[in-house]
């Protein structure tokens, strides 16, 4: 079936139905589960209703099977086996990043201490909150994202999406283990309640806005891939810091995977908006949608709005939460142990930008408040980088045109900019000059309407939708137009009767 490279390492399992469970065998883990029979019985209530989860609100387009990368071991390979495996069989493991026995708390006022292998009483509601919310975003972009794969530009895609979906699906599973294993009772129910919010649920939505949006399309996805996961693996280094070790080494792990939802993100923006200049460069035209190709105007709107709505998930810009958060030692800063100075910051100071007077002036406020604000600030200097390479396919043609992040305060809704109306260039406007503008710089009704009429699925292999261009290479040394994924027969029929052959 596959000649995928042979994992160094250890063996797989084989793989097999869950109905049956033999945790040790059936739960890739490196957290002694065969032997903790407490955990053991908190996985085996909440296991059922995660696959209840999955088969309901997961991926709608039906698979027989799909080359999917699965963490078995936390080894330099271990944690990246490659298959084809039928998707609700994924093996769903709890990998930790290795223990560093000396590992020291490195922030804060308990600064030097040894890390701590147990939750601390008085750091008990601020830990599982911070965990809660990091494990409520992990499901709602797998339930975001479910009806993508009967749209996808082509098999290779469409592979990437499901191994971002199974990820984030184990992203929930690292969260529910620290839950199940640290916070007794409460932290059962926290871990049931992961999986009765839903995105957009008018009743139960997620916590953060951002997972509360449809994503409408596959442009929609990458820019989330971009901006969104990118948010995910910054609040992700931030808790690689904390104190609470066992959410520390989990996060260290995480990030490992985020890296390929980065390369999604920022790779398929990139192949969009190569294939725009080169319409762009061949026809002489702005208006691409004729020609089948997404028009730059309609890319830098999805971009405005997704960098936009990313950028509120960082929260207020001064946090007495985050300061907080910082002092107790549970959350820290981005690459702390590379921050030169006394990782206490009791007397330090931030410049923030704020709203003054009808402009926008700068601030020096206390470093402890501002910390949402620091991490959004490394942020955005990465979000930078990626539009930059973007902007090499319009210069790769000789087209003067550029996509541009729009500034940090426009259409926001959380912290110092809510309830401005901030131009992408940064201009103070009222609330009418604002919105007489606003559908030159979000996606109009009409925008995400012309894109999804361009979003006709792709299956044959090697095959890929005219909006956008083919990767350079395949996944993991594969060909490109390798067989990335095998759809169900019932996916084959429908799609017969869209005319796509299979
Ligand atoms: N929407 O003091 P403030 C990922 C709430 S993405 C709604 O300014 P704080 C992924 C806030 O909760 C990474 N509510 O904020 C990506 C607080 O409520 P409470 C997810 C919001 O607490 C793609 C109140 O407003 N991980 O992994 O300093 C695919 C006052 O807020 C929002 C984390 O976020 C919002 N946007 O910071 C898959 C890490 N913003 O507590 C996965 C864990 C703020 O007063 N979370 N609020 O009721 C945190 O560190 C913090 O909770 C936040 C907020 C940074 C989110
Ligand atoms: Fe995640
Ligand atoms: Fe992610």
């Amino acid at each position: 079936m596959t000649t995928e490279r042979a994992p160094v390492g250890t063996a797989p399992a084989p793989v097999g139905p869950l109905s049956k469970i033999d945790y040790s065998q059936r739960i890739p883990n490196n957290v002694n589960l065969s032997e903790d029979r407490r955990l053991q019985r908190a996985l085996e209530s909440w296991q059922p209703q995660f696959l209840d989860w999955w088969q309901t609100l997961g991926p709608q387009l039906p698979t027989k099977d799909v080359y999917l990368r699965t963490a078995i071991a936390v080894g330099r390979d271990g944690w990246a086996h490659f298959d084809h495996v039928p998707m609700q069989e994924y093996r769903w493991g709890i990998f930790l990043a290795p223990r560093d026995l000396d590992r020291r708390i490195g922030f804060g006022r308990h600064k030097g201490d040894p890390v701590w292998q147990e939750v601390p009483g008085q750091h008990r509601a601020e830990l599982m909150r911070l965990i809660t919310v990091q494990g409520d975003t992990e499901p709602a972009s797998v339930e975001q994202q479910r009806a993508l794969g009967r749209t996808a530009p082509s098999l290779y895609d469409l592979r990437n999406l499901f191994q971002v979906n199974v990820e984030e699906g184990r992203h929930l599973w690292a969260m529910v283990y620290l839950l199940h294993a640290y916070f007794g009772r409460d932290g059962r129910n926290e871990a049931e309640q992961l999986l009765r919010r839903h995105s957009g649920d008018r009743n139960t939505p997620r916590i953060l806005g951002a997972f509360n949006q449809a994503t409408t399309d596959w442009l929609q996805f990458f820019m989330f891939t971009y901006f969104t996961d990118r948010d995910g693996k910054y609040q992700l280094g931030t808790l690689k810091e904390s104190a609470f070790d066992p959410l520390a080494r989990t996060c260290a792990f995480m990030l490992k995977e985020e890296a390929h939802h980065m390369f999604v993100g920022a790779s398929g923006v990139q192949r969009t908006v190569q294939r725009t200049a080169e319409l762009m460069a061949a026809h002489g035209s702005v208006d691409l949608f004729q020609y089948g190709g997404i028009p730059l105007d309609v890319i830098q709107k999805y971009l405005n709005a997704q960098f936009s709505v990313s950028m509120d998930l960082f929260g207020s810009e001064q946090s007495t939460n985050a300061a907080a958060y910082y002092t107790g030692g549970l959350k820290g800063r981005w690459q702390e142990d590379r921050r030169d100075d006394d990782h206490m910051l009791r007397a330090a100071k931030y410049p923030m930008r704020t709203v003054r007077g009808g402009a926008i002036v700068e601030d020096t406020v206390p470093y402890l408040t501002a910390l949402n604000l620091d991490l959004r600030d490394e942020y955005v200097a990465d979000c930078r980088n990626g539009v930059h390479r973007w902007n090499q396919a319009l210069a790769a043609v000789g087209l003067d045109e550029r996509l541009v992040l729009p500034h940090e305060g426009f259409n926001r809704t959380i912290g110092t900019y809510a309830g401005h109306w901030i131009s992408p260039t940064g201009e103070v406007l009222t609330s009418e000059e604002w919105h007489r503008k606003a559908e030159a710089w979000l996606p109009t009704d009409e925008d995400r309407e012309r894109v999804a009429k361009l979003m006709v699925p792709h299956y044959q292999p090697g095959d890929f939708a005219g909006w956008i261009a083919p990767p350079k290479v395949g996944i993991n040394g594969q060909p490109v137009e390798f067989d990335y994924v095998h759809l169900d027969d019932e996916a084959s029929l429908e799609d017969q009767a869209c005319g796509v052959r299979r």
